[in-house]
């Protein structure tokens, strides 16, 4: 993807003074890495998908003088393995319980008490699960382009309701699915995509994946379509998310914002595209409904993609208030 536009947005690039692996079990190691200052206010990066897997631009929405910024890749995805994209990938040890429990066995490994949670998409998903689990652990909570998982949300763009707005794109995603199939997509699509030949779950996968990435920015963004569509990463994308979907998230129905009450009094932010095709606004205002105490903050010209200018600028903004609010690793 091209970030220049993200120059004279976010902060500059800069590497990580620290990378490793945490055993997570059942055979699992996650990546991890720290930039920015070592000694600074803790932050762990959230990202979408799931299966979506973390890059270098995500450092650059913390102060790096300020910030200790750890970004990690969630199971099975990313620099993570075993690699979902493997054709014998097994996902039984995968779920949002299993991903709740990988950061908080993170933050422990790495000595930090509290640390500001920051997502998108998915990654405001796992972070309000994490948060409403841990809530002694969040010193504040940075979240954009709220999904939560339910019924409804998932039936909008998986079952025909963003098909109204990209009936083009829509053709090409429906297109590896037998149309007597295709009342129940997710079913439909899981079917292939658990399939171990790559002749099955490779066309699938690639249409899943490519399905997301090109509805996921207000205006087409080719390079964004093309990073994601190589065999392995499109495959492991597309697994991820469908395991994650087909199962509901292992959450309750609404369970997300129903219990929302055991952290209102972190301190919230909560960003928004008006027209974010991926994760439409109805959940982000339901959130914001169940948690007033949030600052709601909607971007009125963007999609979904963090990387739309005005949802990377009141991401900066966000970042740069709690960082002015001081608090270090050790603050309360
Ligand atoms: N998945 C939403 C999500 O987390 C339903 C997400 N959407 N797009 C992305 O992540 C990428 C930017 C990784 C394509």
């Amino acid at each position: 993807m091209n970030h220049a536009h993200l120059d004279d947005i976010l902060y500059p690039p800069i590497e990580p003074y620290e990378t490793g692996e945490l055993l997570v079990g059942e055979g699992n190691r996650v990546y991890w890495e720290q930039s920015g200052n070592p000694q600074g206010k803790p932050v762990v990066f959230l990202h979408g998908g799931p299966g979506g897997g973390t890059a270098p631009w995500h450092r650059r929405f913390f102060d790096p003088e300020v910030y200790r910024i750890v970004l990690f890749d969630q199971r099975g995805c990313g620099r993570s393995t075993p690699h979902a994209g493997d054709p014998d990938a097994d996902l039984r040890h995968n779920t949002t319980w299993h991903l709740v429990a990988d950061i908080d066995l993170l933050r422990r490994t790495l000595g930090i008490d509290r640390w500001m949670v920051f997502g998108g998409s998915w990654g405001s998903t796992l972070a309000l699960a994490y948060a409403e689990a841990h809530p002694h652990t969040v010193s504040e909570l940075v979240l954009r382009g709220i999904f939560t998982l339910r019924a409804h949300e998932l039936e909008w763009f998986y079952e025909g309701g963003a098909s109204a707005l990209f009936p083009d794109l829509w053709e090409q995603f429906i297109a590896p699915i037998p149309v007597l199939e295709r009342a129940r997509m997710i079913e439909a699509y899981h079917r292939r995509l658990s399939d171990p030949d790559p002749a099955v779950h490779g066309p699938a996968g690639l249409a899943w994946t490519r399905w997301e990435a090109s509805t996921v920015t207000l205006l087409p963004d080719a390079e964004l379509v093309e990073s994601m569509s190589d065999p392995a990463s499109a495959t492991a994308f597309a697994r991820i998310e469908n395991h994650y979907f087909l199962n509901r998230g292992w959450l309750r129905e609404g369970q997300l914002i129903a219990d929302v009450g055991a952290i209102r009094h972190i301190p919230g932010v909560i960003v928004q595209g008006r027209y974010d095709v991926c994760t439409p606004m109805m959940t982000a205002w339901d959130l914001h409904r169940a948690w007033p105490e949030a600052e709601f903050v909607m971007v009125p010209d963007a999609g979904h993609s963090a990387a739309e200018p005005g949802i990377a600028a009141a991401l900066r903004a966000a970042t740069d208030r709690f960082a002015a609010s001081g608090g270090g690793a050790d603050s309360e």
